[in-house]
């Protein structure tokens, strides 16, 4: 069998580092990007410079994005998957107090950056039949205080992978979003502007979802057989559920 190509984003933490490291193991190459060269040369010396070709820029850098595409090594520039997961959420304020910058940032990394790279790719993907995966959340389906520009930026994800699917009807890509609830990664360090001791809190005791969970799942979706579509995931750890409306009585 041909070896497979896939472009993750976000790869210098998380779910996305996990999935280097999977998809690796796989046999696939890997084009790794997020903004953190120091992190990305680790991933090369990691797996070696066969395996992975990193790229490093900000998602929210159009140019460099291209320019990173146009010169990708030729064993690198036939990409069958694209892995949307290079995202963040900022703050945890009520929309009536929150930072508008941080609005920004995420409407311009979780929504516009995503549709660019996706548009940039999709001449190949259709022409390769290949696959995208965007990482949505479950913040996309279900409302929670502080979640407001957050949760609204993945519902786009979530929206957007399936206007994909309709449009990319007939082509052979296959598209999928995944939607993981409380996961244990660099997420709630960056929510927080960097604070170690919220984050413990969070998931402390909860057992939540790993970024090798995450990886796991991502790779069972990328070789599945050619015939089938996974529309969407949505996963929770066993210890998180959804609970009811909140009523104001004034
Ligand atoms: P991490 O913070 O651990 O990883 C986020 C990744 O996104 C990093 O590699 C970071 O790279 C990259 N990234 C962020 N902004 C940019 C940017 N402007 N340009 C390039 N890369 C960027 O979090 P997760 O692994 O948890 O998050 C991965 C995805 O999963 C995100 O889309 C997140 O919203 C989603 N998600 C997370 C959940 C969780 O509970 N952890 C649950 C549901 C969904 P760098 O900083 O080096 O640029
Ligand atoms: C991350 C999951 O519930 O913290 O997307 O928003 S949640």
């Amino acid at each position: 069998m041909a070896t497979k190509t896939v472009w993750v984003t976000g790869a210098t933490a998380g779910f996305g580092a996990a999935s280097v490291g999977r998809f690796v193991a796989g046999g696939w190459r890997v084009i790794a990007s997020g903004r953190r060269a120091d992190r990305l040369q680790q991933l090369v010396e990691k797996h070696g410079a066969a395996h992975v070709h990193v790229a490093a820029f900000d998602m929210r850098d159009e140019a460099a994005m291209r320019a990173a595409h146009a010169t990708l090594p030729a064993e690198f520039a036939d990409i069958d998957l694209l892995l949307n997961n290079a995202g963040l959420a900022l703050g945890t304020a009520p929309a009536q107090q929150a930072d508008l910058t941080q609005w920004k940032q995420m409407i311009d990394t979780n929504v516009t950056a995503l549709v660019s790279i996706t548009h940039l790719l999709l001449p190949q993907l259709v022409e390769r039949r290949g696959a995208i995966i965007n990482i949505s959340s479950i913040a996309s389906s279900y409302a929670y205080r502080g979640g407001n520009v957050y949760g609204a930026s993945k519902a786009f994800v979530t929206q957007f992978s399936q206007n994909l699917r309709c449009d990319l009807h007939g082509t052979g890509v296959r598209v999928t979003s995944i939607e993981p609830g409380m996961a244990e990664t660099e997420f709630t360090l960056v929510r927080t502007g960097g604070d170690q001791a919220a984050s413990d809190k969070l998931y402390a005791g909860a057992h939540p979802i790993t970024a090798d969970d995450i990886a796991d799942t991502i790779w069972w979706v990328a070789n599945l057989p050619a015939h089938l579509n996974v529309n969407r995931i949505e996963v929770m750890p066993v210890s998180q559920s959804a609970a009811g409306l909140q009523v104001h009585r004034g």
